[in-house]
Parts: C-alpha cells; structure tokens; sequence
C-alpha cells in the first residue's frame, strides 16, 4: 500500500474565523481531518507531521525551508510521495526554494492550500488536497509520475519554481506562463509527460544551507542615484535586479558605474524582467548591451521567486562570486530556459 507524508504548515487551508474578532487564525490538523472523512477512504496510508505552530505563509522564512528539507530527507525512503500543506501567500517562494534544495529529487512534493479554509462550505480546499494526494501517490511502471516539488492548485499542477501567486481573490491563486503546466485534473487527471522533469542521476542530495543576505533592486523611471546606491552597497552578496521589457535599464553613466562598482567589489547582480511574461536577452537592445559587458548575470525567464530563493541557495553554497553567476545562468531545476 502507497504511503504519503502530509506536512501542515498552516495556511489558510487550516484557518478558522475568530467568533469575536472574526480574524482567520490558524487550526490544528485534527480538526482537518474532520472535514475530511474522505482522507480515510483512500487507498493509501497517510502519515501527519504537523508543526508545532502552524503559520500564516508570511511569516514563511528559510529556517523553516530547511526544516522541511530536513523532514523530507528524514522520511524519503519510507513514503512514495509528500504533500505540504502551507498558506498560498508565499508558496511559490517556498516551492522555488525547495527544488534547489533538493537535488537529484526522485519523488513528488506536492505544495497545496487553498483560498477559503477547509471548514467553508464553498471552500476549494478539498479538492486541492485529495488531489494533490492522488498526483504524490502517482506511479508508473514503479516510478513517480512527477518527481518534482510542484504546487497544486484549482485543477492544475505547476512547476514549484516558475509559478507565482497571481490572484488574491480567484481560486485560481496561480500561474506559470513561462512553462506549461505539468497536469491537470477534471474528470481525468492528465500529465504531460514530455514536460516533467525527472533526475538525471539517482541520490537525493539535500542542501540545507541558505543565506538571507540577497537585495532587490526594482527599477522604476526616476529612480535616484542614492536609493541605487543605498541597495547596490547594503551588505549584501547578490542583488535580484527587476528591469524593464526584455532585461533592459537606464544608460545614464552613474547608473551603469554603480552596477559596475558592486560587481567589481564581489557582488553579483542577476537581471530579470518585471514582464511576468517572457525573457531577458541580455544585448537585444542598446539598454541591455552594458549590462552583459559589466558581467550582470541573465536571469532569463526566472520569476522573482525562483531568482530570489536561487540566489540565497547559491550564495549559502559557493564562495566563488563567478561560479554563482554561471550557475545562476544554467537551468538547474528546470526554472530557466536558456535562449
Ligand atoms: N494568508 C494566507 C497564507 O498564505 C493566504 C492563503 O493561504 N490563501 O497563509
């Protein structure tokens, strides 16, 4: 029989509104499992580890990715797939952050939670459990159908790391646009085998080291010399740089020095687009051509989410500013197409 580990974070999946404040507040898991006898009927053994406070996704932090890393390492040769449970805020931050820290993955993580709390009559939420579930447990021929970390949500699967949340209200919370989606269920649960990802060589490797010591640098027009410089000198080792269209920025000369300035000092700056769709092509236009002559590294199709969490697991793991920029270039988890 097929075993599960279900990791509950919390989320609003497990909220419950306060009678006299009617603010949504985290539950506990059993009282989950009571609005979901269907749990029970599946064929498949569940196993629960639930945290001892379950949060609201915004106060996610890398600590607590690298206690999930740990429980999954801890449990990957006894269960056939996980399912974490964890508040849709911030889960394509989590989901980006796992898939770096697990390498060589031979086996589903299932990220899910939903809009309105399990105990709502309308609620979305079993459905992206029960689901998410049935995709953990796929096999075939003995192997996992997906062995990835991918988030579940209103009827399709995602790559974890090229999704973002895109909708506070919709239950459809997510997108990846950057890369079709790897299942959907209706009345057939259908993947698209030639878009999963499976490891090219066998040995989970867990990398639970992450530095928090990333800066973001979004540009705007009219943006100051001292905001850019107050960023490009915090204490830092990388800087996430959101540009304009297809990775491009401002010429003027004391923008272009500053960037200049911060990669000569050791830092390493990765461009991607504030276009949630397509790519940065470093060199396309005039605006873009200095960027690549200074060593900024491409960011390519990457989400924020995917840029940020691979930047502090390349930092966390590799001293060597160059070795960080090429890796930063290189499609390590599916999270970037190179063009
Ligand atoms: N605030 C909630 C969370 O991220 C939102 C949700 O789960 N839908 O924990």
């Amino acid at each position: 029989m097929c075993q599960i580990l279900i990791i509950y974070t919390g989320g609003t999946i497990g909220m419950m509104s306060d009678p006299k404040t009617k603010v949504l507040r985290p539950i506990n898991f059993e009282q989950i499992m009571d609005n979901v006898p269907e749990l029970e009927r599946l064929n498949c053994r569940i196993k629960v580890h639930s945290f001892d406070e379950v949060i609201d996704s915004s106060n996610m932090n890398p600590a607590i990715w690298s206690k999930l890393a740990g429980l999954i390492q801890d449990n990957y040769d006894d269960v056939d797939g996980f399912v974490i449970l964890h508040g849709s805020d911030t889960m394509a931050f989590s989901a980006s952050a796992l898939s770096f820290m697990l390498e060589n993955l031979g086996k589903p993580v299932i990220f899910t939670g939903s809009q309105l709390p399990i105990s709502a009559i309308r609620t979305d939420a079993k459905e992206n459990l029960m689901t998410a579930i049935e995709i953990a447990k796929a096999k075939k021929n003995g192997v996992a159908r997906v062995p990835e970390v991918c988030i579940y949500f209103d009827y399709k699967l995602f790559r974890g790391n090229r999704s973002f949340k895109y909708n506070s209200s919709k239950f459809e919370a997510f997108r990846s646009p950057n890369y079709p989606i790897l299942a959907e269920s209706g009345v057939h649960l259908r993947f698209s085998i030639n878009d999963i990802r499976h490891p090219k060589e066998d040995g989970l490797i867990i990398h639970k080291k992450l530095t928090s010591e990333v800066a973001v640098l979004k540009l705007y027009p009219g943006i100051s010399p001292k905001v850019v410089e107050n960023i490009l000198t915090a204490d830092v080792g990388g800087v996430v740089m959101e540009t304009f269209g297809a990775g491009n920025t401002s010429t003027d000369q004391w923008f272009i020095d500053l960037l200049k300035q911060a990669i000569d000092s050791g830092k390493v700056i990765v461009d991607i687009s504030q276009c949630k769709v397509g790519t940065v092509e470093l060199g396309r236009y005039e605006t873009s051509k200095l960027l690549k002559d200074i060593g900024v590294a491409n960011g390519y199709d990457m989400t924020f989410e995917a840029a940020i969490t691979k930047t502090m697991y390349l930092l966390g793991n590799y001293d060597d500013p160059k070795l960080v920029k090429e890796y930063l270039e290189t499609d390590l988890r599916g999270e970037l197409t190179v063009s």
